[in-house]
């Protein structure tokens, strides 16, 4: 449908002309028009609106790169609820811990060498012992086996770690990981920012303040960064929606934000195993929502591992124009939760699956830069 068909809808669904109104003009959303969107609009409504402001931004192009991520280990010190990946410090390799040296990560990386790789993302667990100068020196590495290699590394949630560990500031920090090479962060670890929803899924962990501040300092040094969004949890869409005002505040002031990443709770293996799924269709009305709060992030991603293929293609009718990269096998946050088995997909499949709904494929390097 087009945006001036739903012309036709204006008498039955309250506020829609308006709502049109600042699509068209890129005005920012209310949380009440949120609201409209999640609870009172029909879904082909909020597709038609997220796929008009698609369009406006990236016609008919939708992105994908070539990555792998490292998972350094899955020990960690925090226990958060929805998590199936990490396991306590004191836990075995028979209870599924791993804690890779650095010859361990070198290996991994060799055997990725002729994959003309422009991305390596690393994040894992929070290490009870790793210091800030084993983090930086495991960067160097990378860059040493990759020379160029865009890293994008360590969630807020671990700088934040790092920075109590060595009784320094944020900003000490993200200064000797940028002088080590570490290029952008990922958007790991925002979860919902609100303290009762972390206090009830992710206690302990860097509150919200610190994830906001983590990436406002990282913008100002020039570093850029995504932001997450784990949702479909113990949250309610108020908590959604404010979670997508306070980024696209802070995006207001810094314009340091590449992408915005909803993340579907998955789960299994974790204690919060009793929460079912949400379905397809709050997935995709999820990701029409989140490109029209966020108006101001350029780039909305659906990341395939955690979402399925088949869904990650409908979410490009849904405001999506990014998939993430070819991954090859080298995660494990979303199998140990329930999602696909050793995933990894080739540029082939990543370029068919975009061509199959009508998109063109754009190989493009971590900042969005089409390669
Ligand atoms: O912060 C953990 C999420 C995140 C589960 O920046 C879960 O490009 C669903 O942030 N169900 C880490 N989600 C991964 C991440 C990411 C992934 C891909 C790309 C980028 C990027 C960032 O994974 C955590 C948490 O929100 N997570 N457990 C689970 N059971
Ligand atoms: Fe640790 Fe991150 Fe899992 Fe929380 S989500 S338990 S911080 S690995």
């Amino acid at each position: 449908m087009k945006i001036e068909e739903l012309k036709k809808y204006n008498e039955q669904l309250p506020e829609l002309h308006t709502v049109i109104e600042a699509v068209q003009k890129s005005r920012p959303l209310t949380l009440e028009e949120g609201m409209l969107l999640y609870k009172n609009y029909p879904l082909e409504v909020v597709q038609t609106l997220a796929d008009y402001r698609r369009e406006r931004l990236h016609g008919k192009k939708v992105f994908y790169n070539r990555n792998i991520h490292i998972e350094p280990t899955n020990k960690c010190v925090y226990a958060c609820k929805f998590c199936s990946f990490y396991r306590s410090p004191k836990s075995s390799s028979e209870e599924g811990v791993w804690d890779y040296t650095f010859e361990d990560i070198e290996e991994i990386l060799e055997s990725h060498k002729t994959q003309n790789l422009t991305e390596v993302h690393i994040t894992g667990g929070v290490h009870p012992t790793h210091e800030l100068d084993w983090w930086t020196e495991l960067v160097r590495r990378v860059k040493k086996i990759l020379p160029g290699i865009h890293v994008k590394a360590y969630t807020a949630v671990e700088i934040a770690f790092m920075a109590k560990q060595e009784g320094i500031s944020f900003k000490q920090v993200l200064l000797e990981l940028q002088k080590a090479g570490v290029d952008s962060l990922p958007g790991g670890g925002a979860e919902i920012l609100n303290s009762e929803v972390r206090k009830k899924i992710a206690g302990g962990k860097a509150p919200s303040s610190h994830w906001l501040e983590i990436h406002k300092t990282a913008h100002e040094l020039r570093i850029q960064s995504n932001a997450t969004m784990l949702y479909g949890h113990v949250e309610t869409l108020e908590h959604r929606l404010e979670h997508m005002i306070e980024i696209r505040e802070l995006q207001e002031q810094t314009d340091g934000f590449n992408a915005f990443i909803p993340l579907k709770y998955r789960n299994v293996n974790n204690a919060l195993s009793h929460i079912k799924e949400t379905q397809e269709e709050d997935d995709l009305r999820n990701f029409a929502v989140s490109r029209l709060m966020v108006q101001n992030i350029k780039h909305l991603k659906a990341y395939w591992v955690m979402l399925g293929i088949e869904t990650a293609q409908k979410s490009l009718s849904y405001g999506v124009d990014d998939l993430d990269g070819t991954i090859s096998d080298t995660t494990k946050i979303y199998s140990m939760a329930g999602s696909i088995d050793h995933p990894a997909m080739t540029v082939m499949q990543l370029k068919q699956i975009i061509e199959n709904q009508d998109f063109i494929p754009v190989e493009r390097d971590s900042i969005y830069n089409p390669i």
